[in-house]
């Protein structure tokens, strides 16, 4: 008798992560033990990304790939993919991934291509976020985790999770409350795409396929 949720080795769907830095939110993917998962590969393009060590501690293979060592975007890009696909993954995770991938690339992995951004877009795409949200003054700020398009942090977005901003908050305060949320909303992505319920439709729609969702209001500001 086979649970809906069991899966064997030939089931599992094979995840390769790019990281550029620390890793921590690969370190939640690895620690989370998606059943539906096996991680392949941990790829960085530098070479002394911390999240690298992390990874070997797992026993997972890592691979570094330097933009530095490559005239051009184009070029970085079609050996990262050559990369990429010697480990036949069904899905690519961006964790922390700091390069700007071109149009051919990001076509190649259509619908199987997956980023984690520090804010709740389509608001602050690009960098220094957390900096940006405190000097607009919001109240609400978050973390999104979206399919990736050519379009900078536009592609369609699969989840999102927001946290208040507080008065006192620094970038860094600000930062560490969104990754406790971005630590748990990857990993629930991953599952998501793994057990077939995530899927990116041809038209560009996230399809959540047998997913509750929720239908009161999930923020309530306290009124006196
Ligand atoms: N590539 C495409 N085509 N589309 C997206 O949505 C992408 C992408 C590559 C990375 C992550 C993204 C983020 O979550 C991401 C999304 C890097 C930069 C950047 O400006 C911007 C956005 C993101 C990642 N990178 C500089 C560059 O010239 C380098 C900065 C650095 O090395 O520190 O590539 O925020
Ligand atoms: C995370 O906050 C992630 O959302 C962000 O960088 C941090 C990486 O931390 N990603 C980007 O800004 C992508 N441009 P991590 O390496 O510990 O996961």
């Amino acid at each position: 008798m086979r649970y809906k949720h069991e899966f064997n080795d030939a089931a599992r769907k094979s995840v390769v992560i790019l990281i550029s830095g620390r890793g921590s939110n690969m370190q939640a993917l690895l620690e989370a033990k998606l059943p539906c998962s096996r991680i392949a590969a941990v790829i960085s393009n530098k070479a002394d990304a911390q999240g690298l060590e992390i990874a070997s501690r797992h026993g997972i293979a890592t691979q570094v790939l330097s933009h530095r060592d490559y005239a051009d975007r184009e070029s970085f890009d079609t050996a990262l993919a050559t990369a990429i696909d010697s480990y036949q993954p069904d899905l690519v995770v961006l964790a922390g991934f700091m390069r700007i991938l071109t149009q051919n690339f990001v076509a190649h992995y259509e619908g199987r291509l997956i980023n984690i951004h520090p804010s709740l877009l389509p608001a602050y795409g690009g960098l220094n976020t957390h900096e940006r949200a405190l000097a607009d003054g919001v109240k609400i700020h978050g973390c999104t985790v979206h399919f990736v398009t050519a379009n900078l942090d536009h592609g369609p977005i699969i989840v999102q999770a927001a946290v208040p901003v507080l008065m006192d908050d620094t970038p860094e305060t600000l930062a560490a409350r969104v990754l406790h949320e971005e630590h748990r909303i990857y990993p629930q992505a991953v599952r998501w795409f793994c057990r077939d319920h995530l899927k990116l439709t041809p038209d560009g729609k996230v399809l959540l396929d047998r997913i509750e969702q929720p239908s009161a209001a999930l923020i309530v500001p306290e009124l006196e």
